[in-house]
């Protein structure tokens, strides 16, 4: 499968259009809810792209989840990452990988995926931007802009000023994570991003495709 940034097929303006909604996969706030269900309700509701991020299941559940939301992803034409396993996303074809500061080197990650799959990678200062970039990303996310319970370790929010100085140096696509919902999101998006990853906003919802929808019309209003 794969996605690249860099082939003629799919210019820097069809990538940033399927950064536009991430919603990335999350155990607690599925609250024993399927997560192909969700992820498919998420993507009726104008979901761009699915990021598989599971830190406790088995090589073979996520083998198994992974090839479930490839075949969804396939059919909404959203993009399917998969977060800090570089096996798994081979494993299913994914269209990228991602990867945090802690993860796998992003050179290293580079090398083993070749050009043709995505790479995202969480920054949070301007530093760790240009690495990304100088490695070999595709796209970077700053992570997280505000204070999230989403994840234990990730620390406090880099806010608006940050991500607005990332997005202006960057000259990839650059999106936010941690702690928005449809309150923030016109700040995050005149603040610079080219789109949102969220957690909570979609998978805690009880009513997913109605919060990804909310999501996406918030964000294209806000262009
Ligand atoms: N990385 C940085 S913040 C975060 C991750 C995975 C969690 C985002 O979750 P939420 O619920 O959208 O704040
Ligand atoms: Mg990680």
């Amino acid at each position: 499968m794969g996605f690249s940034a860099h082939s003629e097929n799919s210019p820097r303006r069809e990538l940033t259009r399927r950064l536009r909604l991430q919603v990335l996969t999350d155990r607690g706030w599925a609250r024993g809810r399927d997560m192909a269900l969700l992820a498919s309700a998420a993507l009726e509701g104008g979901t761009t792209a699915i990021q598989l991020r599971d830190k406790v299941a088995s090589t073979r559940v996520l083998i198994e989840e992974g090839q479930r939301l490839r075949v969804l992803t396939c059919q909404h034409g959203a993009l399917l990452i998969v977060n800090d396993r570089l096996d798994i996303a081979l494993a299913v074809e994914a269209d990228g990988l991602h990867v945090g500061q802690e993860d796998m080197p992003i050179s290293l990650a580079r090398r083993l995926l070749g050009p043709a799959y995505l790479l995202g990678v969480s920054v949070a200062t301007l530093a760790e931007a240009e690495q990304a970039i100088s490695e070999g990303a595709d796209y970077l996310s700053v992570s997280p802009v505000f204070s999230t319970q989403s994840k234990v370790d990730a620390g406090e929010g880099v806010g608006l000023p940050v991500l607005g100085e990332i997005a202006r140096q960057s000259p990839l696509p650059v999106i936010a994570i941690g702690g928005i919902g449809e309150e923030n999101i016109a700040s995050i998006i005149r603040a610079g991003a080219c789109g949102v990853a969220v957690i909570s906003a979609v998978m805690g919802a009880e009513d997913v495709t109605t919060a990804a929808r909310r999501l996406h019309m918030a964000i294209e209003a806000a262009f």
